[in-house]
């Protein structure tokens, strides 16, 4: 299918979806200028070891080492802006909330670094936490990042621990009720878009099924081939910076042609 035929087919399924889901990952805030985590060469996991950054081990082993490290992603996230396409996303967003009311769209992300709400979402659901807030590994008592001093790394809590991130690292659980409300929306989605992820961490992975196993329609729009491409209905190719202000501009041009439904 080609690029401009798969952008109409996407937009014609948003014109008269109720309820969409997005599915995100570090592809999208790629164009924003922070590393993905498993591009060949530029990819966070090419250059460093997941099993020594991203697991509660490491942390455990080196706490130093892990919070220059996530302090270093921090000042990286900061200091970027959203992009063209975190803001089509918002824009996808509130033109289906005028339509449908405020459940009408969720998105899903695996990124940490805050750059969907930066670009306007409301609905965002962060399955792997937050780099803007920590916590104390004695109490888990949440501080936001404003407040904490990195002048010495690891940094300790109030309470004789030291502070972590509140992200999900490798062998931990999600946040339940992060899971929840994913389930929830997932389970109630017409459409379901799976954009700038690898897919292949769980139970991530596994969404695009259970919304496939509740009726929606499902697309991909990722640089690359993915483990879902074979199975999606529609899989557009390119960098979603590009490719989601595009079928954003093409739902505004078959709406103004199309009378919106009464929710
Ligand atoms: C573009 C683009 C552009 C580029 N436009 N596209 C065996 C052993 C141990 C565990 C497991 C196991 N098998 C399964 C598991 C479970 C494990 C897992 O799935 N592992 C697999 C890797 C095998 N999952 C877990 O452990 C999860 N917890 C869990 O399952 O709990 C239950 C349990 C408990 C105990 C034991 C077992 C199970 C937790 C997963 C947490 C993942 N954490 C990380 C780090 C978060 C913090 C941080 O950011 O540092 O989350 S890992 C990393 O991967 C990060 C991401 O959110 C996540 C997904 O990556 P993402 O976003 O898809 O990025 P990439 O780089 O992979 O892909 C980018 C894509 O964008 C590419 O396709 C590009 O082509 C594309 N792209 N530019 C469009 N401009």
């Amino acid at each position: 299918m080609s690029a401009s035929k798969g952008i109409d087919t996407i937009a014609s399924w948003l014109l008269e979806a109720r309820s969409v889901v997005v599915l995100t990952g570090a592809g999208v805030s790629a164009e924003s200028g922070l590393s993905t985590f498993r591009d060949k060469e530029e990819g966070l996991w090419a250059k460093y070891d997941p099993m020594e950054l991203a697991t509660i081990g490491a942390f455990e082993r080196d706490p130093e080492l892990v919070t220059r490290w996530y302090h270093w992603r921090f000042t990286k996230a900061k200091d970027v802006q959203p992009n063209p396409g975190h803001r089509a996303l918002a824009e996808m967003e509130s033109w289906l909330v005028d339509r449908h009311g405020d459940h009408a769209m969720t998105v899903i992300t695996q990124n940490i670094d805050g750059l969907h709400q930066r670009g306007g979402s409301r609905r965002v659901i962060e399955i792997h936490g937050s780099i803007h807030r920590w916590r104390c590994t004695k109490t888990g008592e949440e501080r936001p990042l404003a407040e904490l001093r990195f002048d010495a790394f690891p940094i300790p809590s109030a309470h004789g621990g030291l502070m972590r991130p509140c992200v999900v690292w490798f062998g931990e659980m999600l946040p339940p009720e992060a899971l929840e409300a994913s389930f929830a929306a997932l389970q109630r989605c017409e459409v379901f878009l799976s954009i700038g992820t690898s897919g292949v961490v769980q139970p991530a992975a596994s969404f695009i099924e259970i919304a496939r196993e509740a009726g929606a329609r499902t697309a991909e729009i990722n640089k690359e081939t993915t483990p879902n491409t074979d199975s999606v209905e529609v899989a557009l190719f390119g960098q979603s910076g590009q490719i989601l202000p595009a079928l954003m501009a093409r739902v505004r041009e078959l709406a103004a042609d199309a009378p919106a439904r009464d929710t």
